[in-house]
């Protein structure tokens, strides 16, 4: 079954926002970090995968924190031809002011590298920006968002490509909206392929 990826930042509220997305009661953090390994739930036809969560977490090694990066990075590499599409998840609230900070301090942020590194291997990605509850400007705050993963502001130029979202209130019909649509474009990117491999052999 081809694979929706859910990634971003430990505390960002994946799992919060997979369990409205399903229903499935999948544990949530108190704690950041509770979601170690990929955890698989299914949804349509298609399975979505809850990636361990990125950045920093209290008790967890620097080191630590690198390997789950380097972890999820080879899972995308050599799972890239199965999966649909990915989510990446951020918090609204706090996204601007965290990628401000690594660019400040001249790196690039996991974030942004990551984003890039799914677009490089031709894998759709959805932004889901999350605890839009928290942020007061939401326009300015998505403009914000989409400017520093490349989107020229406006956001509601990338509708498709950006989604406010709080999982935590039950509001996520954007993202489901915005799912839909890419997931029935992989279906019938499946049934061409299904189609060329006959024509082939
Ligand atoms: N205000 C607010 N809090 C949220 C939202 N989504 C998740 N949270 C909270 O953020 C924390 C981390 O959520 P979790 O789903 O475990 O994050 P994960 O580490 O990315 O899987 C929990 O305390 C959630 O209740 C949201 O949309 N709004
Ligand atoms: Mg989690």
């Amino acid at each position: 079954m081809k694979e929706i990826l859910f990634v971003g930042r430990s505390n960002v509220g994946k799992s919060t926002l997979i369990r409205a997305l399903t229903g499935k009661k999948i544990p949530v953090g108190k704690h950041p970090g509770v979601t170690r390994k990929p955890l698989r739930i299914p949804y349509q036809d298609f399975q979505i995968v809850d990636m361990p969560g990125f950045g920093f977490m209290s008790g967890v090694s620097d080191q630590g924190q690198e390997a789950i990066k380097d972890n999820i990075v080879h899972y995308i590499e050599s799972n890239a031809g199965n999966i649909a599409l990915a989510v990446m998840v951020v918090n609204a609230s706090s996204f601007a002011q965290i990628v401000d900070r690594w660019t400040e301090r001249g790196e690039i942020p996991v974030e942004v590298e990551l984003f890039e590194f799914l677009h490089e291997l031709n894998i759709d990605v959805i932004v889901a920006a999350n605890k839009i509850d928290k942020v007061g400007d939401v326009d300015g705050t998505l403009d914000g968002i989409a400017q520093r993963l490349g989107m020229t502001p406006p956001w509601r130029q990338w509708l498709d490509r950006i989604v406010p979202v709080s999982a935590k209130k039950r509001n996520i019909g954007r993202l489901k909206e915005a799912m839909q649509k890419r997931l029935e474009q992989a279906r019938k990117n499946d049934g061409v392929n299904v189609l060329k491999s006959f024509m082939y052999f």
